[in-house]
């Protein structure tokens, strides 16, 4: 490598090592102003609990009284993993103080949790999944993060958070953080997805992703097949379909961030529908579902319930629950040409 190809190289690498995650955010948001500054700092914040609780998830098979189940039951009648509960303290340390965020609403509060002194400087609701997939905590595979982000709309006296109960396309950012080999922020705030990779050396989220497009099919169907009996027919015939023809894998991990991740670069197609018992499917809307349909969307793909675009879901309450099928495009439209099928008889 010639000299000025080395200083050309160290120039590439010392750009993208500059390019943080609080620095993209603020030249996503196109200007310097008061609101660009408010959601590259929340965005920073994100990470900094992102980055606490990758330090924790790192060391849970070495600190005692770390791994297993608190022994209580959550809002959504789920056993309680101690990495849910430290994951979702960390979050409301990190946003105490910070003057962003009034209001917190996690899959592991039945109520949203207010920062009175935050409030109403603060202008935003953070929606947030601590550890999605914790079922996967005690056995070191991987699990992640699911935020979105809301404006604070007037001050909700009732504490009902009734102004949480509205459309996917309210939401003014969304992401993930993935716990896996690496630990990576995606983020988009409307304007394209992007991945940034944690440089431990630096402690620093450092982009590696621009622009993500996810392609417009992929070979791999993600779903838990030991529902199969559970689901309508048309879903039933899908599977039949994909199972008789070649080019398909099954690939599903019980963490829906590390299915969607893969899926966001490789293309594919996620699924957790309804079923007889639970027809509205078990992930949650405001904090799983709808976060993940905006990023994908985002990058050009598509998320559904079966009728309805995941988006345009208006839930009747904050824990509310709806099926799932999102990813490539053509690999929905697929799933979508079964579903209705069956419907029309
Ligand atoms: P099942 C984890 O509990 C989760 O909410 C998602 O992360 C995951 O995709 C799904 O549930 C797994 O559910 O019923 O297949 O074990």
């Amino acid at each position: 490598m010639s000299n000025i190809e080395l200083n050309q190289a160290q120039e590439t690498t010392l750009s993208r090592d500059f390019t943080t995650l609080t620095r993209h955010v603020l030249s996503q948001s196109g200007d310097f102003s008061a609101d660009a500054y408010d959601l590259s700092l929340l965005m920073g914040r994100i990470a900094l609990a992102g980055k606490m609780i990758a330090r924790e998830l790192s060391q849970a098979g070495l600190a005692a009284d770390a791994l297993g189940v608190t022994g209580e039951i959550n809002v959504q009648g789920e056993a309680v993993k101690k990495m849910d509960q430290y994951a979702n303290r960390v979050f409301i340390r990190a946003f105490e103080q910070s003057g962003l965020v009034c209001r917190l609403a996690s899959e592991e509060m039945e109520k949203p949790y207010y920062i009175p002194e935050n409030c109403p400087i603060g202008r935003y609701t953070l929606l947030f999944d601590p550890i999605d997939g914790s079922g996967n905590i005690d056995t070191n595979l991987a699990v992640g993060t699911i935020f979105s982000i809301r404006q604070q709309q007037g001050i909700d006296e009732t504490g009902e958070a009734l102004d949480l109960l509205q459309s996917g396309h309210q939401q003014v950012g969304a992401g993930y953080v993935l716990y896996g080999s690496s630990t990576m922020f995606v983020y988009s705030i409307g304007k394209g997805v992007h991945a940034f990779t944690l440089d431990p050396s630096l402690g620093e989220f450092i982009l590696s992703s621009e622009n993500i497009r996810i392609p417009d099919h992929g070979s791999t169907y993600s779903i838990n097949e030991g529902n199969f009996w559970q689901w309508d027919e048309g879903m039933r015939e899908y599977i039949r379909h994909v199972h008789k023809q070649p080019g398909y894998s099954a690939r599903y991990s019980g963490a829906l961030v590390a299915d969607i991740h893969r899926i966001l670069f490789q293309g594919g197609v996620f699924l957790y529908p309804g079923s007889q018992g639970h027809p509205d499917g078990k992930l949650r809307l405001l904090y799983e579902s709808a976060p993940l349909a905006y990023l994908i969307t985002q990058a050009g793909g598509k998320a559904t319930t079966g009728t309805e675009a995941i988006l345009d879901v208006i839930p009747d309450r904050l824990h509310a629950r709806t099926p799932l099928i999102i990813g490539s495009t053509k690999d929905v439209d697929l799933v979508l040409s079964f579903l209705q099928t069956r419907a029309n008889g």
